[in-house]
């Protein structure tokens, strides 16, 4: 039987959805610039860096560093500009019921988002203050689909990555837990195929049985 100590949230798509947002920011930049870029092309963004998205979203096309730079910048403004309309309604459903129940349990409960926004939504959610660690964009170099993000949250919580549970919505975030030796549950359609556990969305979760079946894995 394997002690399970931790819960190691995904921010977007899981915690909330601010995909649509991102959508639309890349999207009135590839506009602007003439570059197709559909909702479809905005899926397999899910996860990825800044700089990830913007290489994914060229398809190819060369771009030099500043330009790079200043594209990302631009995309960030539109991006941060969509944020202000979150508030704490915002939260996906099951999401509350889901800390309360973690914190009820005795686990510790913190954030691994690829996000450099992240700690910007969190406050606007009215989750300032509501997890014991949060890594973000800034936290480490390789983000995901590299471990490196996750094994520094779970440094900061001092536990190791097999007591730990990733919760994500993205095929790369999965595949950064399961390099870093964490439990996994996906969420929604991308991660059907590759987490631990799966549901359909968050509110669906029941962390009882979650932590039955991986503990006893
Ligand atoms: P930013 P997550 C990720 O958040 C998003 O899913 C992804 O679409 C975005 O490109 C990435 O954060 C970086 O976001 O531009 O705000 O730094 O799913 O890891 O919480
Ligand atoms: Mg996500």
């Amino acid at each position: 039987m394997k002690t399970i100590r931790a819960l190691i949230f995904d921010l977007d798509g899981v915690i909330t959805d601010t995909a649509e947002y991102h959508y639309l920011a890349w999207k009135r930049l590839a506009d602007e610039e003439g570059i197709p870029f559909t909702r479809e092309d905005n899926e397999a963004l899910r996860g990825v860096s800044r700089r990830g998205s913007l290489d994914r979203m060229l398809k190819g096309r060369p771009i030099d560093e500043e330009t790079a730079q200043a594209w990302m910048t631009r995309k960030n403004h539109y991006y941060v500009g969509y944020l202000d309309k979150i508030t704490p309604a915002d939260l996906l459903p099951g999401v509350q019921q889901l800390l309360d129940e973690a914190k009820r349990l005795g686990l510790l409960v913190s954030i691994g988002s690829a996000s450099k926004n992240a700690k910007l939504v969190l406050n606007k959610l009215g989750l300032g203050a509501a997890f014991d660690a949060i890594g973000d964009g800034y936290s480490v170099v390789n983000t995901k689909p590299a471990p490196d993000l996750f094994i520094w949250v779970a440094g900061r919580l001092d536990v190791y990555p097999p007591q730990a549970i990733v919760i994500e919505d993205a095929e790369a975030g999965i595949d950064a837990a399961r390099q870093g030796g964490f439990l996994t549950v996906g969420i929604g359609a991308s991660t059907a195929n590759c987490a631990d556990i799966h549901y359909d969305d968050v509110a669906s979760i029941v962390l009882v049985d979650v932590l039955n079946r991986l503990a006893a894995d």
